[in-house]
Parts: C-alpha cells; structure tokens; sequence
C-alpha cells in the first residue's frame, strides 16, 4: 500500500453482498478511447473485479440493458433505449444513477458527468452503500479546478512531495503516465480543471516544445475529463515586442496568437491564470492600465475558444513599511478591486484566496466576497497546507473551508453566504467556483503523507456540494483509503476533527495569525518575524498589548471593507468573536475574553492543550496497528511522532516569547518551568557541539547540537 492508488484502491468489501449483487456486463457507449464514456467502462470493470471479484464483460455495443451497467451521455442513452425522463434535470457535468441488483444506469449530462456516476457507483459499492433509490447529481459551481504549484525546473512551489510530475529541466515531461493517474483520482471527486504551472508563471512554458508538451498533458488528462489550463506571466510578450502593455494592439495580437497556438495543441483548454502586480510579478499597474486592462485582455484572446481567464484577488506590494500603523495588507483586495467591479469581461472570474492575508491557520473570509457583485468570484483554498505544518503535522482542513464557505456576508442584508456567492447563484453570476493549490508531487503518497490525502479528497466534494458535512466527507475517503474497521474509522475521525483546532491553538491563538516564520520557510515557530517584515503580516505585538487594530474608528478600517452588519461586528471590541479578536484588535495582554481568561493566558493554555492534543494522536494511531497495512501504518505513525514533537517546540517558543515580551506569569506556572527537561547541549555527546539557532526560539533553549 504505498498511496499512490489513493482512494481508488478498490479493496476487497468483508460482508460485502456476493457478485450477483450487480449485474453481469457494462455497457460503455463510446468506443473511443480518450473518451470518458470509455475511460469509465474501464474503469467499472476494474472496480467490480477489485470489489467483489467478479470481472464482467466490457462492450460498446447497446445491446440488451437488463443485466447490464449501462454508462453513457444522454444522448447516446436515449438513442440506444429511448428517452430518460430524468434527463431534463442534469445541468452541466452532472448525471443520474439508478442501481439495482440486474441493472445499473448512469447516464452523464456529458461525457464527463457519465464518468463521474461510474465512479460514484464504485464508491458506494466499496462503501457497501449502494443507494437504491434512482438519484439525480448536479454540481453546484461550474469551475473546479486544482491549481499546481509546479516550476519548469521541476520543483513544486509550497509543495511537499517530491518534484513535478509535469516538468523536468525546463520541458514538458516525455512520460505523462502518473499525470493520467492524478487526473483519475481527480475525476472521481468531480474535478474538471487543473492549472499546471506556478501562479509565478515563465514565459518558456509558451515555447513551441513546450506548447507541444502541454498537449502531451491535455491528451493524458482528457480521458478523466479533466481540462488543462495554464498560468501565464503577464510580461511573456516582452522579450518579443520590448513591451507589455495591455492595451498596445501588437500586446494584443501577441497573446491572440500565442492562444491560438495553444489551442492548436490543446482545443479544450480550460483557460488561464493570473497572478499580476503581486509580490514582484509584472502587471497592467506597471503601465498605469487597470487590472480588468490586463484581464480583459487575456478574455478576449481566449474568448473565441470558449476559455475562462482566473484573474487573482492576490495583489498586493510587499514592500508595505511596517511603521505605519493604518497600512494594512489586509485592505488591499478591495482597495484594488471595488471599483473595477463591472469592468471584467464576463469569461472573466476573480479568484480570490479564502481570507484577505494568506492562507493562515485563522482568517476571517476576504470582505471582496461581499463586495464584487457584478463579476464572477472563485474561492482559493490551499490543499498543499504551507503554514499549517507542510503535511508533517495532520490538519484537516474540511472544517477551516467550511467556515468561510458557510459564512454570511450579509451583502445587502440579506443572506450572502460565501458558498453561494462563488457558485454564481447570490449575484446572479454566470461562472464561479474552487481553486484548490494542491501540491501534489510525484511521491507515491501524492502529498508526502497518507493522511493529508482526505484534504485533496474533501476539496473536489465540497467543490461540488458546498453543504455537506466534513466530517461525512472525510469517512467516506477513509473508509476507500483505510476500509471499513471500525476502530479505524473511529480513530482516524477523531484525530482528523481535532487537528484544526490542535494546531490553531499551539501555533497563532485569536487571530494572531499562524505565527510560522513569515519570510520564507512559513515552517515551525517565529513570532519575533511576525512585526517589521515588509510583508504585511504583523501582530503588533509589543511589552503591553497584542492585535492590528482594523477598526475604522481607530485602526486600518479594514472592518468597514464589510458589508454593514458584519462591519459592526468586527468594528466592536464585544461582539467580534474570541478566535478573530487579534486580527481586528490591538488589545492589552490582560484583556478578558469572552471565555473569562485574559488574552496571554489563554495563550498559554492553549498551547498546553494543543501540544496535549497532538500527543494523543501518536496513541490514537498506535492503537491501529494490524488494523492497518504495515507501509501506511509506519508512515503514518513516523509523521504524528514528529508532529508531537514539533507541537512541543511550538507550545514552548510561542509561550516563551510572549512570557519574555509582556512579563506576565503563566497562572499554571508552567512556561519557562520545566525542571525535567534536559536540554541537549547540556549533555555530552561525543562529536557534537553547541549550535546558536536563528530563530533562537526554535530550540527551547537558544541551542540546538549538530
Ligand atoms: C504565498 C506563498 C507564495 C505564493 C503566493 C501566491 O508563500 O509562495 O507565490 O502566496 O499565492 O502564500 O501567489
């Protein structure tokens, strides 16, 4: 078991209903091979024969139904049986499934929509679940893509799991075999697009061997249905033209023509991605065009092939100075974007990260979600978690994306949920949806861990059903990853829903931010780097009082980028809840929470219960053994060690920085206090010496050995 199947191992089912529980044949209706009708006969038969041992009889002929699977696209089905009356309620990508014991009908609204039933089918029947009644799918946003990190040279920006599987030394791979593999795990959570280079984006990806690559890529992923898409870099043109002005007509023709070109080699090209005037990349700003200059330009060049353009929300300049106390990163999305709203062409959609910094273990969702109403919006979530422990702690992240989807914007005063305004559905939106950073790499585990897979698993089913529970979705993945033992599913459950708020409580508490190192590893603790970076992540932290002020009254006015009712919450110090207090407020240490503690106490506190947290997880997992296949079980067991461990540093330099910088005691009298522990460099050891750390507290006492 090294991973690589992920949740598509198709593992035998104990008390599984023998193989007569389905019927004799698959009938795939479409003989081409990249098509996903076909894709999906395959992969039937490979399910059932793993399942239930049987392997049935494959054709493309419409023969006799009864006894027979029948996979295929309303039009194929109702031309070989006659008409489905269900058929008027598939919207695009979605399908229908009927099971019963002689015979199955999946029937696509599209060829993709048909492949997404079969492997719906081959869940529920690994699940032993099979659901009787004849149900209707539909997703609920049209855009569902990953996003991947992935550089020319083959590294993975913010990835954890070994290097691309896409490029290599500046090329496009020769062997796209893995590529297909990942687009098959993909297309069973309903997946339908995938970047597959860095938002820092080259311009040698638009190389005529590279453009010949990317076609490689698109004929491996399109048998799952899974449409490539790029990102580019927003000056390419300029080596060719010596500029890149977005509304220079030979700018213009350029991109046309290279899109053109592109879509020669790849004609179901999803589009593009944008990342402009942020942190260093070139954009319209350099020409004083407006960012809706430099995205409508990309939408018109890919308009005639029908392409969408995800222009990033993420721009912001990150030399800020941190002296001045009203600047604020945090302001910067709106401040960009507001006025452009209408200006986009409609294949047009702004992407924007879940919360207005950067993927942070606690965010408030971004206030843009509230305010574009006249364009079409997208959420970016990451998959990869870089400041929630880079798959070396568990996080699972179900829950955090929960809480920003389900949130309420108020838009108007009426009900605006995150959720809903990304589908398209609250301001009546034509497109809009997910962009997961997924940081899949080509480690047999996809992610470097076995765990941190049911992240890239809840990610494409909240993408299609923003409304259903994280902790039913991650059951689902580890009853297909782990099968279907109880204590397994019992434990895995657990440690999973607790590892959230474990990692939220020893790292950055109330808002603060994670509190990792903020200049570049965003690994392991450095408050000390969360103030006078230019960067625009700081906590304001001094000898008295914590929080950035975003309060209009006296702060950055970041609370009144929010629609009314939400800005009056955030805009007082009472109603803003406990786990958002710093984010929107510079408050002594010694203010009380709603909880009673003190804001450095319950800093302290859950610290303790975070670390405590991550050590039951070791047991937890231990409990497992013999339950579990020995590779994933070592694995596994390797990573909550470490993470146990980890939380410790973390619990001891967070609570000793602030126990260092307000000078008030830990009531419990535990910071600073740990007459067990030996520090290393106290002791002798042959070949080894004392080794200053920067930063210092990230070994408990100023010294690591090496
Ligand atoms: C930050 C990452 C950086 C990305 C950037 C982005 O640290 O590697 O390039 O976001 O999203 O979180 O563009």
């Amino acid at each position: 078991e090294d991973g690589s199947q992920g949740w598509l191992r198709y593992a035998p089912v104990p008390n599984a209903p023998g193989p007569e529980s389905v019927p004799s044949a698959i009938i795939a209706l479409n003989a081409t091979q990249s098509s996903p009708v076909f894709t999906a006969g395959e992969e039937l038969q490979r399910g059932i024969e793993g399942i239930l041992g049987k392997r049935l009889h494959l054709s493309a002929t419409a023969g006799q139904s009864h006894s027979a699977i029948v996979v295929g696209t309303v039009d194929a089905y109702t031309n070989a049986y006659g008409d489905l009356k269900e058929a008027e309620d598939l919207e695009t990508d979605g399908f229908f499934l009927s099971a019963t014991l002689d015979k199955v009908v999946i029937v696509g609204q599209n060829e993709r929509g048909a492949l997404y039933g079969a492997f719906e089918y081959l869940s529920q029947l690994a699940q032993n679940n099979v659901t009787c009644e004849p149900l209707v799918y539909n997703p609920q946003a049209p855009i569902r893509w990953t996003n991947e990190w992935d550089n020319m040279d083959g590294s993975i920006e913010r990835g954890y799991a070994g290097p691309s599987l896409f490029f290599r030394d500046g090329f496009v791979v020769d062997n796209t075999t893995r590529v297909a593999e990942y687009a098959r795990l993909l297309a069973s959570i309903r997946i339908n697009g995938m970047i597959v280079n860095n938002v820092n984006a080259n311009a040698t990806l638009l190389s005529d061997r590279n453009v010949e690559g990317l076609g490689r890529l698109a004929d491996a992923m399109r048998p799952y249905g899974v449409q490539l898409g790029i990102s580019l870099n927003f000056a390419s043109p300029n080596q060719t033209l010596g500029t890149f002005d977005p509304l220079d007509p030979k700018v213009d023709a350029w991109w046309a023509n290279i899109t053109n070109q592109i879509y020669n080699k790849v004609p179901d090209m999803a589009g593009y991605l944008v990342k402009a005037n942020s942190e260093g990349q070139p954009g319209p700003l350099t020409y004083n065009r407006t960012l809706s200059d430099g995205a409508n330009m990309f939408a018109r060049a890919v308009n005639p092939h029908g392409g969408v353009v995800m222009f990033r929300a993420f721009v912001y300049d990150n030399h800020i100075s941190p002296v001045n106390w009203t600047n604020d990163r945090a302001n910067a999305q709106l401040e960009f974007f507001q006025h452009l709203d209408g200006n986009f062409d409609d294949n047009v959609v702004v992407q924007i990260k879940f919360g207005p910094i950067d993927f942070q273990v606690r965010e408030p969702a971004s206030p843009l979600f509230g305010s574009l109403r006249n364009t079409s919006t997208a959420i970016e979530v990451q998959i990869t978690p870089e400041y929630l422990g880079q798959n070396c702690h568990l996080v699972y992240l179900a829950p955090q994306w929960k809480e920003i989807l389900e949130f309420d914007m108020r838009s108007d005063n009426h009900s605006s949920k995150v959720k809903d305004i990304i589908t398209g559905e609250r301001f009546k939106r034509p497109l809009g949806g997910y962009a997961g950073v997924s940081g899949v790499g080509s480690n047999t585990t996809w992610l470097g861990s076995h765990i941190a897979m049911s992240n890239l698993y809840a990610f494409g089913r909240l993408a299609w059903d923003a409304s259903l529970g994280s902790e039913a979705i991650l059951q689902d993945w580890i009853r297909l990853t782990f099968g279907s033992n109880q204590d397994v599913l019992d434990t895995i459950t657990d440690m999973s829903m607790k590892s959230w708020p474990a990692y939220e409580n020893y790292s950055g508490n109330l808002g603060v931010q994670t509190l990792t190192d903020i200049l570049y590893t965003h690994f392991g603790p450095n408050p000390a780097s969360q103030d006078n970076n230019g960067w625009g992540q700081w906590t304001r932290a001094d000898n008295v009082s914590i929080g950035m002020d975003r309060t209009v009254k006296n702060g950055t006015g970041n609370a009144g980028q929010y629609p009314p009712e939400i800005a009056q919450i955030y805009e007082n110090l009472e109603q803003t809840p406990d786990n958002l207090l710093l984010w929107f407020h510079h408050v002594p240490y010694t203010q009380r929470l709603k909880s009673g503690k003190t804001v450095i106490q319950h800093f302290y506190d859950a610290h303790y219960e975070g670390a405590a947290t991550a050590q039951t997880f070791v047991k937890q997992w231990k409990s497992l053994e013999g339950k579990i296949d020995k590779e994933r079980f070592e694995h596994v067991l390797f990573r909550q060690t470490f993470q146990a461990g980890h939380s410790l540093v973390w619990r001891d330099s967070i609570n000793q920085f602030y126990h260092n910088l307000s000078a008030i005691p830990d009531e419990a009298k535990r910071v600073g206090n740990h007459p067990y522990r030996i520090e290393a460099e106290s002791m002798s050891l042959d070949g080894y010496k004392p080794y200053a750390v920067n930063p210092f507290h990230t070994a408990s006492g100023y010294a690591a050995i090496v």
